[in-house]
């Protein structure tokens, strides 16, 4: 694919270069930070640092982290750190997790915001001669209004169809010639599901390129959807406390996500301990946002457990990258004491030649955990005989087995018995909860 650059000169900047601008950003962005938001100069004063002692991105360290914990305590305004009248948007999460955020934004937030989409777009192609099919959510949630403003900044044709109603996305993307869809992976394989079984083939529908983020999602989903909508599928990560999708993104390479580094800073950490770890290691991804003028959250940890690397890209972007998370470790599940991410017995279904419809279910029986994984059937392994079928669960609790290193019980469902997401996917059913 030729390289084409949103903003070239940012992102094929030398690293050195880069460097030198996060830290004169990051000097300026603390002082406004402690001169606007009482409750972090608070942690600051804390931790004994003022902003005489950030010089330059190696006083990073020093700074307090600001947790969810803190954004629950300072809710709504408590970190806000420009006058209200000078905000003109706010964004928010679902809260399903018992965490509601308000994030807020100045207009040139937004179009910072928006010019990260756009770099995520034109990375995987897109010009002011695509048709753009927004299918996340729109409203609160940051999807659908961020990749939305990125799109009218490259000058695609936007349709603004949200999440939902598969048949008039569906129409729409054969009438209008959608070329790149934007949603949750996790719609983009209900999507490609609803065409097969429409009888559509990859063929008939003009789309090439899809930019899925939100979620976790393995390599082994990127295949099965390339396959399914026959385009190519790039990665896309945000979160709603850093402004939303576009904090970092895939290009042609598809080997990890570029971070907009003018914009956010990244470490990783020791989840545990809170030490900086070196480049390569696997920790906590924590950011730091240099240019966000109402909602500047410093050193926020995010949960979100990845890897960066300074690898070449063949791209040409200098920025780091990081690779995709595995899942929060807030998602991970603990059971009979052993970590489980979700994103592993995806790996091992799509490998065995399932979809990724399956729903993990845990529960306390007496002292022991209980580990139930549903995953749907596909036609070809329908039969008429019982043994068959447990044979089938036998062979794949084998495989998760060897992946996970504890059994799981596993139950073959009906296909389309599992409930489709149209945002991001529920995949887990934690009952180990609800006795607590
Ligand atoms: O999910 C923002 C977004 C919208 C990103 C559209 C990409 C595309 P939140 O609802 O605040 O914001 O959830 C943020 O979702 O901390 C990660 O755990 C997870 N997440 C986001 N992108 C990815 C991804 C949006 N590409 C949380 N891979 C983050 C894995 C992701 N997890």
């Amino acid at each position: 694919m030729e390289q084409r650059y949103y903003q070239k000169e940012i992102e094929t900047m030398p690293v050195e270069q880069i460097k030198a601008m996060q830290s004169e950003k990051l000097v300026k962005q603390v002082q406004h930070v402690w001169d606007n938001v009482p409750y972090y100069r608070n942690l600051m004063e804390q931790k004994g640092v003022t902003p005489a002692d950030i010089k330059g991105i190696e006083d990073l360290h020093k700074l307090p982290f600001l947790t969810k914990s803190d954004l629950r305590d300072a809710y709504p305004y408590g970190l806000l750190a420009k006058p209200l009248k000078d905000c003109v948007r706010i964004q928010s999460t679902s809260g399903t997790t018992g965490r509601r955020v308000v994030a807020f934004y100045t207009q040139k937030d937004v179009d910072l915001w928006e010019d990260c989409c756009a770099r995520a777009i034109v990375a995987v192609g897109g010009t002011n001669e695509d048709v753009c099919q927004v299918a996340y959510g729109y409203g609160l949630f940051t999807g659908g209004p961020g990749l939305n403003g990125g799109s009218h900044k490259v000058g695609c044709l936007t349709l603004p169809m949200s999440s939902g109603n598969t048949e008039r996305q569906v129409q729409f993307m054969q009438d209008l010639n959608a070329t790149i869809l934007c949603c949750t992976p996790s719609y983009a394989a209900y999507i490609g599901e609803y065409l097969a079984e429409h009888g559509i083939s990859p063929d008939d529908i003009a789309l090439k390129a899809g930019i899925f983020g939100a979620e976790p999602w393995t390599e082994e989903m990127r295949r099965g959807i390339e396959k399914s909508l026959g385009i190519k599928a790039y990665d896309i990560y945000g979160l709603t406390e850093t402004s939303g999708p576009g904090v970092a993104f895939e290009c042609s390479e598809q080997t990890g996500m570029h971070i907009n580094e003018d914009h956010f800073l990244a470490e990783i950490i020791d989840p545990d301990t809170g030490e900086v770890l070196p480049e390569g290691s696997k920790g906590e991804l924590v950011f730091t946002a240099l240019d966000k003028e109402a909602f500047p959250l410093l050193r926020y940890r995010t949960r979100d457990i990845c890897v960066l690397s300074r690898k070449k890209c063949s791209c040409g972007r200098t920025l780091i990258k990081m690779a995709k998370p595995m899942g929060r470790s807030d998602d991970m599940l603990i059971i009979r004491g052993v970590n489980v991410f979700p994103s592993q017995i995806e790996t091992v279904l799509l490998n065995e030649g399932y979809q990724p419809n399956y729903q993990i279910v845990v529960d306390r029986v007496g002292n022991n955990d209980t580990f139930e994984v549903n995953v749907e059937m596909a036609p070809e392994h329908f039969s008429d005989t019982v043994s068959a079928l447990t044979a089938l669960e036998k062979s794949l609790a084998g495989a998760l087995k060897t992946m996970l290193g504890i059994n799981p019980t596993v139950h073959l469902v009906p296909p389309k018995s599992i409930t489709r997401s149209e945002g991001k996917a529920v995949r887990v059913i934690d009952k180990r909860k609800l006795h607590d």
